[in-house]
């Protein structure tokens, strides 16, 4: 084998892994794994094992790796103009706004770069708005999150997190939050009646960090309704669950609700560079005047021509429909697993945003043990707070790679519960 250093012998892994822990700091621990390669819903290792992707880079990878409809759209944009600031106009930027407001329906939208970027726009939206349309007094808004919410790593993002992981040894805290429990219409409608002040509620139509938490059936319409009787602007994250994810264009269109501000991410760009944007209509956008916010990179050309591409391959080849069949599939096969192994307390998700609850404590490394042997037999996914552990295949997977992943799940959840 190649030796990389000094030390013989060492594997081209374990060369990359040494770099990281040496020049890079030390905010993430990785599964052992090194990716060298990835096509549609395969990765492949630097010493060429493959692994189906059963994370999709948190919903980001949705149209498959390195689609060549979205590496061609990048490719050709890149030898022609990649940044010009927004000090000028370019020829790509209205297009993409005029494809992405006709896309999910909405009057304007304001591109960013990453999702927690789209978030913090949200949020500056709707204090403006609450100063200059609903007449809260300067300095008084706030702004509502549901328990268990993550947004992203900013100091605006964190100040709403419940997870002290998010939020330890940062303080202080963004003030003008309020936090109510998730999936809780009364708890939301008893703020909104007590406090004239609140301005918007943004919250993830499904929990994603939380574990993939799927809210009761009326829980979005029930928003919306409270937000719109309140005059409280309702903020869809739909940094996760948008854009095919959950088997609709939307999570929100699972219930037919229009939010105030939608925040996209992830999946907006294809996996290929950071993309998000936030969308209102005139009354909530305009209140940001020229010079008030923005980004170097907020709607380069470059994304521009990459996030019409990326969305062209979610309309053209039926993501949301095909998320939704193979979402099917996968659920009922992860219950009948259910029936035969005790590890396994619920599966849970909608299109393919899924989760199987471990039937063992938070603090347990059950999770984490049955990832790393997923990994061994060719599947790469995550737990996520502990005992659960998401499942979110690039939505361009098929009937046959999806019979071919659940059987290494059933393998190992088998093997794992002492059935073989
Ligand atoms: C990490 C988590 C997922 C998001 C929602 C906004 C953002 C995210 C619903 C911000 C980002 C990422 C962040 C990434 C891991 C991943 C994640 F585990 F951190 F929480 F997906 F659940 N809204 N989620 O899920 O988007 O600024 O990252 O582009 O920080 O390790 P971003």
């Amino acid at each position: 084998m190649k030796s990389y250093t000094d030390t013989p012998d060492i594997s081209a892994s374990q060369h990359a892994m040494d770099l990281e822990y040496r020049y890079g700091a030390h905010n993430y621990k990785p599964m052992p794994v090194v990716i060298g390669r990835g096509e549609g819903v395969f990765l492949w290792d630097v010493e060429g094992k493959r692994y189906f992707d059963f994370l999709s880079a948190y919903s980001a990878v949705s149209q498959g790796h390195c689609h060549p409809k979205i590496v061609d759209a990048m490719i050709s944009q890149a030898q022609k103009l990649t940044l010009t600031s927004r000090a000028f106009y370019n020829d790509r930027l209205g297009e993409c706004e005029k494809f992405l407001c006709e896309y999910f329906g909405y009057d304007k939208v304001l591109m960013m770069n990453s999702g927690v970027e789209g978030g913090e726009t949200a949020l500056k939206l709707t204090r403006k708005w609450a100063y200059k349309v609903k007449g809260i007094e300067p300095g008084k808004a706030k702004t509502v999150y549901a328990a268990g919410n993550f947004w992203g790593r900013t100091l605006a993002a964190i100040s709403s997190s419940t997870d002290p992981s998010s939020t330890d040894d940062y303080g202080p805290f963004l003030p003008g939050y309020e936090i109510i429990p998730y999936n809780d219409l009364n708890a939301l409608e008893s703020l909104l009646k007590s406090d004239a002040n609140i301005a918007g509620f943004m919250v993830e139509p499904i929990q994603g960090e939380a574990g993939v938490v799927v809210p009761e059936e009326g829980y979005l319409r029930g928003i919306r309704e409270l937000c719109t009787k309140y005059n409280v602007l309702f903020i869809a994250d739909e940094v996760q669950t948008g854009i095919g994810r959950t088997g609709k264009r939307l999570a929100c269109d699972w219930e037919g609700v229009k939010p105030d501000i939608l925040v996209l991410g992830k999946a907006l760009s294809g996996g290929t560079m950071p993309v998000s944007a936030a969308f209102a209509d005139d009354e909530v956008m305009l209140t940001i005047a020229p010079g008030e916010h923005g980004s170097t990179y907020g709607g380069n050309p470059l994304a521009c021509a990459v996030t019409i591409a990326a969305l062209q391959v979610v309309r053209d080849e039926n993501l949301a429909d095909n998320a939704e069949q193979m979402g099917r599939i996968f659920r009922r096969r992860m219950q009948e697993l259910q029936k035969q192994c005790s590890l396994i307390e619920s599966v849970r998700g909608r299109g393919l945003l899924n989760a199987i609850v471990i039937n063992d404590s938070e603090e347990s490394s059950t999770a984490m043990d049955l990832c790393y042997k997923m990994m061994e037999k060719g599947l790469l996914c995550k737990p996520t707070h502990g005992n659960k552990i998401r499942f979110a295949p690039p939505l361009v997977i098929n009937q046959s790679q999806m019979d071919d992943a659940c059987r290494i799940i059933e393998e190992v959840f088998l093997e794992m519960n002492g059935n073989l």
